[in-house]
């Protein structure tokens, strides 16, 4: 049967490598710097971050690397190596681009709205975030473009930058792209850090770090992209938005965060009951999860992780076939736990498994996978990693 198929991250050296050439190829000229921002996984804490509640994402080592030009006039020219349809439009224009560019135009039009006097523009986009595997691949683009065009800008680095940084890929998804996200994804892929978690509250903004090392305990967090189809502007994410609005307005709260579990019992409407019912849990289980992190009671973090999934199945119903099988068979081979993770309908499960049992419980999903004739699974590693950032000057590696 097929071997599991890994999905491993660039270097910077190496992305740094393959934004410059194919920048090249593209400009026929040199960019003026790279900048890179990580995919993230989110470890637990799923459709909390609209309900002002808390999650717990971790930045991926697969990141997203953007060459980037100054032009001297009003032009932006946006393409991809990876992805076709590039976009070609003036400053004026950036409110208008569609399909992924508008992530990039998007970010550099949110970044005037906030003062910023954003220039001209060439750009060429690398990467290896998977797309539409519930992993951020978008907002990896939005804040790898918001930290090029700030640094061609000179703006000073701080937590404070970070966040408007953050804020304008939000407004970029929101508004330009017209997906009604949160601002988990954004937030830790300009937040997180090498060996930790980022424990964000998301009624006041205020972020924690939290220690999370697994491998030190002879585990890892392993990533599976099941391939299944993930979009996050086609109704359905939405639609479960909505219903937590209105779950929130029923109980007389302004959200969920706001809401207790008597309340959310009292529901009439079963649905709304249900979809409120797994974000007051989920956030409850993200609080418990930081304190058991902080102790290092891996197999409680293990145990509400798969509390977390049955919340998503059951009660939110965002899973589909091919992450419960995941979950089940990971499961099944003596996972800790094991969850979907991100928007749901589709994209990445995370699984807690024990250094020595990866392989062969990256082989049973794979041997799942065909056994159910769906396409192979991809396997990520996750060891936490860095924040959007800025590459060292060019000339020092050319
Ligand atoms: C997607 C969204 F972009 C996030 O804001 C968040 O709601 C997540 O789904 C679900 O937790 O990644």
């Amino acid at each position: 049967s097929a071997d599991p198929e890994w999905v491993r991250p660039w270097s910077d050296a190496e992305g740094r490598r393959a934004a410059l050439e194919t920048f090249r190829d593209r400009y026929d000229d040199e960019p003026d710097l790279v900048a890179a921002a990580p995919g993230r996984v989110n470890l637990i804490g799923e459709h909390t971050d609209y309900n002002d509640g808390l999650c717990l994402p971790l930045a991926l080592p697969h990141s997203t690397y953007v060459a980037i030009r100054r032009r001297d006039d009003d032009r932006v020219v946006i393409a991809s190596g990876l992805e076709d349809g590039a976009w070609t439009g003036a400053l004026d224009d950036l409110g208008t681009a569609e399909g992924w560019p508008a992530y990039v135009a998007g970010v550099a039009w949110a970044l005037g709205e906030a003062g910023f006097t954003v220039p001209g523009f060439e750009i060429m986009v690398e990467s290896t975030v998977p797309l539409g595997a519930g992993l951020s691949s978008s907002a990896a683009l939005e804040c790898a473009t918001g930290t090029a065009v700030l640094a061609l800008l000179d703006v000073e680095e701080s937590r404070e930058t970070r966040m408007g940084l953050a804020r304008a890929g939000i407004r970029a998804e929101n508004e330009v792209a017209g997906a009604a996200t949160g601002g988990m994804d954004q937030t830790v892929a300009v937040l997180g850090s090498p060996a930790h978690a980022l424990l964000l509250d998301c009624r006041s903004w205020e972020t924690e770090l939290i220690p999370f090392d697994p491998a030190a305990a002879g585990l890892e967090l392993l990533v599976v992209d099941t391939r299944a189809h993930h979009q996050l502007n086609d109704g359905a994410y939405e639609s479960r938005r909505r219903a937590c609005e209105r779950a929130a307005a029923a109980i007389g709260v302004d959200s969920l965060r706001n809401a207790t579990p008597a309340q959310v019992d009292a529901l009439e409407d079963a649905e709304l009951r249900s979809r409120a019912r797994h974000v007051v849990t989920e956030i409850a289980r993200v609080a418990e999860c930081a304190d058991v992190l902080r102790s290092g009671s891996w197999d409680r973090v293990g145990e509400l992780m798969s509390a977390s999934h049955v919340s998503m199945r059951d009660d939110f119903e965002i899973s589909c076939p091919e992450l419960d099988l995941v979950v089940d068979t990971a499961t099944a081979r003596g996972a800790l736990g094991a969850r979907m993770t991100g928007g749901g309908f589709g994209g990445s499960a995370i699984a807690l498994v024990r250094q020595d049992d990866v392989p062969d419980t990256a082989r049973a999903i794979t041997e799942a996978f065909a056994a159910q004739g769906y396409d192979a699974p991809g396997f990520l590693p996750a060891p936490a990693s860095a924040p959007a950032r800025v590459l060292p000057a060019l000339h020092l590696i050319r």
